[in-house]
């Protein structure tokens, strides 16, 4: 009996229960009945008042309010329910309903609010790092990054060297291109990024992308040439400038311009001075001997003439090779020889061969590294008899360019 009395429903109002004094002296005999007594209703949570002089306790259910969130509903009845929502951001934890219940408890457990976590889903792009804040997320992008999820490319001296993607739908299926001389990269895909034409295709089966230096540009590249050259109009090669013709040059009257690959020199032939024979110009590139005195017997021996040659040629020819040949127009004698002067630096790179009866012909026989300007002199010798009637000798002068162009 006096456990039916006790039931916690006994003092169920509706939520906030006004207790008479007659109630109030029942739960202390309830209290002294059983010291536990408020442990089994511990839901309820005691409050005193008064109320027109009468002591009174109030009472209700306990029933936290999730921190950051709200409850619906206000009536505490047994079999009454009350709702919970979450403000912005945050997710229900727990039962969105309790219901309160026969023995004056709520069902099920308290409701939390907890903080949506927005990192989870890995929102930050790029290699950004996420900050977790209340209903939404902050990413610390890394380099070269920017934008709110790190999507963009952060502008800087290369900013052009990246595009976006252009995409479009086509059926329900997404295709994105680059514009031409980018390609699709990003971690995940999003970005145009120019290529590097000049890394790429530096050494491709076509040979080199550029034939002297490569400037990769945004979208594109460009080919450039060393001084002295100019690009040709495949815009890939270079092709010297002959200043010689275009009269960009400095060289005097007196001197002849002779072209070379990335250059040209100025060249003055001057005839050479011999104890025994003087010479004479006969042309600009040409000495004869005077005619000997009758009493110099040593002036007949000296060169009947020089002849000058000036040849430009790129660096590392491959050899072996003809340089130059020298015939005899008008043989005067029954024998021709030829043969190599000079020293040994000349003999290192070159030699006399005779290609037929009357002509020889200087060989290059191992590659000239330039840049390097590099002399080879040629005798032909006529002979009658074994006797010699003339000398001849020719004088070539190599420019080796400083490229192998
Ligand atoms: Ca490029
Ligand atoms: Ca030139």
């Amino acid at each position: 009996m006096v456990e039916q009395i006790c039931r916690a429903s006994t003092f169920s109002r509706n939520g906030f229960a006004t207790l008479s004094t007659d109630d109030l002296q029942l739960l202390l005999i309830c209290f002294f009945l059983n010291p536990n007594y408020f442990h089994i209703m511990e839901p309820l949570f005691l409050l005193f008042e008064t109320i027109s002089s009468t002591a009174a306790v109030s009472f209700s259910l306990r029933l936290d309010v999730p921190v950051n969130g709200r409850r619906l509903g206000k009536a505490q009845a047994v079999g009454h329910e009350v709702h919970f929502t979450c403000d912005p951001g945050y997710t229900l934890g727990g039962p969105e309903t309790r219901v309160c219940q026969e023995n004056l408890t709520w069902s099920g457990q308290g409701a939390v609010c907890r903080d949506v976590n927005e990192c989870a889903s890995s929102p930050c792009l790029n290699g950004g790092s996420c900050s977790d804040e209340v209903n939404q997320f902050s990413c610390t992008c890394a380099k070269g990054w920017t934008g709110a999820s790190c999507q963009n490319a952060a502008p800087s001296c290369d900013a052009a060297h990246t595009r976006p993607l252009r995409c479009t739908q086509v059926q329900g299926t997404t295709h994105c291109t680059c514009e031409p001389g980018y390609t699709i990269s990003g971690r995940d895909s999003s970005t145009c990024t120019d290529i590097d034409e000049c890394e790429v295709f530096h050494n491709g089966q076509a040979g080199r992308i550029c034939h002297h230096a490569c400037i990769n540009t945004p979208g594109g590249y460009r080919c450039v040439c060393p001084a002295g050259y100019e690009l040709t109009r495949d815009g890939r090669s270079c092709k010297d400038m002959d200043e010689c013709a275009i009269r960009q040059n400095n060289c005097t009257r007196e001197q002849v311009c002779v072209n070379t690959y990335g250059g040209f020199q100025c060249v003055r032939v001057e005839c050479p001075r011999m104890r025994n024979a003087t010479y004479v110009k006969t042309a600009p590139m040409r000495c004869e001997r005077n005619p000997c005195p009758v009493d110099n017997k040593a002036c007949p021996l000296a060169p009947n003439s020089f002849s000058y040659h000036f040849l430009s040629v790129v660096s590392n020819l491959s050899a072996p090779r003809v340089m130059f040949r020298v015939s005899a127009m008008r043989p005067m004698g029954d024998a021709l020889r030829f043969s190599l002067l000079g020293g040994k630096l000349a003999r290192r790179h070159f030699t006399v061969q005779r290609s037929d009866r009357q002509t020889g012909q200087l060989m290059l026989v191992t590659p000239l590294a330039g840049p390097v300007t590099m002399e080879a002199e040629m005798e032909m010798t006529e002979l009658e008899r074994r006797v010699v009637l003339g000398r001849y000798i020719t004088r070539v002068t190599v420019f080796v360019s400083q490229y192998d162009f």
